[in-house]
This record gives structure tokens, C-alpha cells and sequence, in this order.
């Protein structure tokens, strides 16, 4: 052993520093990178309009009337969101709690009754300088967006043309070009990709050329698409099943990259919620067997919204080598959860999965998702290298550094 043992009372010491001091990679986003101007949110109103706490604000007022929050500007939805959750009540939700901890590490005293104090520092910062900022905060190297061509702002962007951040990495999003088929066929066939609702011709080339020509454009490192708890593989009635099957895992394939399946959201059963409104659905776990199975050559990123697949997910990763699991997404990244998903992903599958992604969607999340998920993680991670000293093998620096590196693979 190069560096010598650490003792065990230290243990949980060492690896807060060195996850600290670890640059990691980000796997999803939902942020933009900062050339590709309003589309990628930062400050206070957008933290405090995160449709996570557009939901809990509508349980704090159940007399507020949808239509009247949805007209109100975004200052003054964050002001009623402020007054609501954090003034009139202790802020003791995840999502809460997350927008106490950017403030705090920003140096911005959170106790403040008026959102002013922040609104004054966020005005005197520039985006380019504050995404150096919140990067070297969280300590993250790089991050991978949530790309989707089909969006008409982002393809402006795209179309304009701009000088790429190195740090922001591309994944082609794939819900709009497959999801509610034929929903797409308008808008593919509006940027010439000549697909049929009857999926019938050259359905899947064209799609294929969608993919192939958009992955390109954007450099995208994989494809992603989230899906519903009903999603079935196979499934010869399911224009969805048959699209992934036939173009998109095929051609993720031809390109060398992953696909990456997000499994369980049931969309929208509150629309009045809007982004807040989707809910979680228990998945079928045979379903992410097959696909695994059949398509041997493909790598697969998943993750499961349901505490309940997280387990069985675990077990399907066991007997395909295929399957990277990463995250505890969404509903799931809770600290309560995230301790329990991610002990549970080291006792079944040692350090092969990747235990945590941000999901943020206001770059200032960065500093509150990572501190929080790699406070869990240095609690979890330290009671694992407990318990293997107590077989008298005993941890190092330098064993800890390279199992970190192992978890948070730079790139996919
Ligand atoms: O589909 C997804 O990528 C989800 O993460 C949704 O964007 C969801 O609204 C979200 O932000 N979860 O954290
Ligand atoms: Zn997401």
C-alpha cells in the first residue's frame, strides 16, 4: 500500500476532503451552456421558481388559484414563494433547504425577510463569471445538458452558431422526436426529416438521419429519453417501443455512445401544476431485462424514478454488464433516499454504477445538489470502508481518491 491506512475514526474525515477536492462530472443537467444566452436560468428568482418549490408553495396555499400564480410575473411569484415557504414557515424541505445552502456559500445571509438583499447581489454578477463561480463551488469539472433540437429556442441557439464551453456537454434528448407518436411528425418533418405517422417508408432512416445528423451537430456523448411506468419492451403495438428498438438503439450503437433510459415518470397528472404537475409510477423492471438482453452491444445509462425499482434496478445491473445505473433522480434525491439507494447500489454492485447526477435546472443548484449528495455519500462511503477494516482491510488515501474517480467516471 502506497499511502498508509487511515484509521477508522478518520475515515469519514478523508473522504469529505477528497470528494471535496474532486473535480467530478455532472451526467444530466437541464442547464445550458452560458453562450447560448436566457436559456440557461441562474439567480435567485429562478432558484426560487424551481417548479419543486411551485409545488410546495401550492400546498402551503391551497387557496392559491392556479391561473392567478401562473399570471404573475416571475419577481413576483418568487416573492410569494419566499413569503410563503421560508418566512411564514422553516424551510425544512430538501428543495428549501437546497436554496439556503447556495446563499449561504455564496455569503449571503438567508434570514433575510425581502428577497432585495439577493436580487442586489445577483444584479452586480455576469453569467460567464458566475458559472465560474458556481463550477469551482460544486467542484464540478464538467456537465453533460439536456439537448432537444425539436425545441425551437435551443435549435436557435444551435442554428445561430456559438463558440462551445468545454465544460458543457451535449446529450440528445429524444422525448419530443419519439414520445406520443405521431405528436412528432409535424416537427420533424418542419426540419425536413421525412417520417410517416404509419411509421411505414422510410420512417426509421429518417429518424436515424434525425439522430445521426443532430448527434453530430451537437457532439452529443448519449442519448437520453425519459419514460413512462407503462413503457413496455417488446412491444410491436407501441410505435415508441418500435422507435427505440429499430432507429434509436441502432444508431446510438453505430455512434459508440450510450443510451440512457429515465424510467417511471408519469407526465402531467396535475397539468395545472404544469412542470411541477408530473408524478413517479413503479416500472417493469422485465422490461429494462429485455432490452438489456437483446441489444448486448448497446450501453444503457438507467435510472428509475420509483423507490421501488432503485432495488430491483440493482439486481437487473447484476446480470447485465450493459447497464450503468446512475442517479437518484428526482423524487428520489432526498437524503433519506439517496443514503438508503446508494448503500444498497455499493453492497449489490461494489462501485460499478454512478451514484449521483445534479438534475439541476438553475446553475446555482449545483453548489446545493453536490454538497448534499456528497455529504450522503462521505457517510455512506465511510461506513462501507468501516466495515471492511473490520475484516482488517484497511482503506488509503489513495484507495479512496481512485474508488471516488471509479464512481464519477469523467466521461460516459
Ligand atoms: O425528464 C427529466 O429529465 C426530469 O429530470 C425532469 O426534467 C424533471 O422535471 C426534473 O427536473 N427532475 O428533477
Ligand atoms: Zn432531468
Amino acid at each position: 500500500m502506497t499511502s498508509p491506512a487511515i484509521r477508522k475514526n478518520a475515515l469519514e474525515r478523508t473522504i469529505r476532503k477528497i470528494l471535496a477536492e474532486t473535480p467530478l462530472t455532472d451526467i444530466h443537467t437541464h442547464l445550458y451552456d452560458p453562450a447560448m444566452g436566457p436559456l440557461l436560468l441562474w439567480g435567485i428568482d429562478d432558484l426560487l421558481t424551481y417548479h419543486y418549490l411551485v409545488a410546495e408553495a401550492f400546498r402551503a396555499r391551497p387557496d392559491l388559484d392556479y391561473d392567478a400564480f401562473w399570471a404573475l410575473e416571475k419577481r413576483e411569484k418568487a416573492d410569494l414563494i419566499w413569503e410563503e415557504l421560508f418566512v411564514k414557515r422553516s424551510p425544512v424541505s430538501e428543495a428549501c433547504r437546497g436554496v439556503l445552502t447556495v446563499l449561504d456559500r455564496l455569503g449571503l445571509n438567508p434570514r433575510s425577510r425581502t428577497l432585495a438583499p439577493f436580487r442586489r447581489y445577483f444584479a452586480g454578477r455576469r453569467v460567464e463569471d458566475y458559472v465560474q463561480t458556481v463550477l469551482e463551488t460544486a467542484n464540478i469539472a464538467r456537465l453533460y445538458m439536456t439537448n432537444d433540437p425539436l425545441d425551437p429556442e435551443e435549435r436557435a441557439a444551435w442554428e445561430r452558431g456559438f463558440a462551445r464551453d468545454p465544460r458543457f456537454l451535449a446529450c440528445l434528448r429524444l422525448d419530443s422526436a419519439v414520445m406520443g407518436w405521431p405528436a412528432p411528425v409535424g416537427p420533424l418533418r418542419a426540419l425536413g426529416y421525412r417520417v410517416e405517422e404509419s411509421l411505414s417508408g422510410g420512417t426509421l432512416a429518417e429518424l436515424k438521419r434525425y439522430l445521426h445528423e443532430w448527434s453530430d451537430r451537437i457532439d452529443a456523448r448519449y442519448m437520453a429519453i425519459s419514460l413512462p411506468p407503462s413503457f413496455r419492451y417488446p412491444d410491436e403495438l407501441s410505435p415508441l417501443t418500435t422507435l427505440l428498438a429499430k432507429a434509436v438503439f441502432p444508431a446510438a450503437r453505430e455512434r459508440g455512445i450510450p443510451a440512457a433510459m429515465m424510467i417511471g415518470v408519469k407526465k402531467l397528472v396535475n397539468p395545472r401544476l404544469r412542470l411541477a404537475g408530473d408524478s413517479v409510477g413503479k416500472a417493469q423492471i422485465e422490461t429494462v431485462e429485455r432490452i438489456a438482453a437483446d441489444f448486448g452491444e448497446n450501453r444503457f445509462l438507467v435510472t428509475m424514478l420509483a423507490r421501488e425499482n432503485a432495488h430491483e434496478l440493482c439486481v437487473a445491473a447484476r446480470k447485465f454488464r450493459n447497464l450503468l445505473v446512475f442517479g437518484c433522480w428526482w423524487f428520489l434525491n432526498n437524503p433519506s433516499l439517496v443514503a438508503e439507494i446508494t448503500s444498497m447500489r455499493l453492497e449489490m454492485l461494489g462501485l460499478s454504477f454512478i451514484p449521483q447526477h445534479s438534475d439541476a435546472r438553475v446553475l446555482d443548484q449545483l453548489v446545493y445538489k453536490w454538497e448534499h449528495s456528497r455529504d450522503i455519500l462521505a457517510r455512506v462511503l465511510a461506513e462501507k470502508y468501516a466495515a471492511l477494516a473490520d475484516a482488517s482491510w484497511k482503506v488509503s488515501a489513495a484507495d479512496i481518491r481512485r474508488d471516488v474517480r471509479i464512481l464519477f467516471p469523467a466521461e460516459v
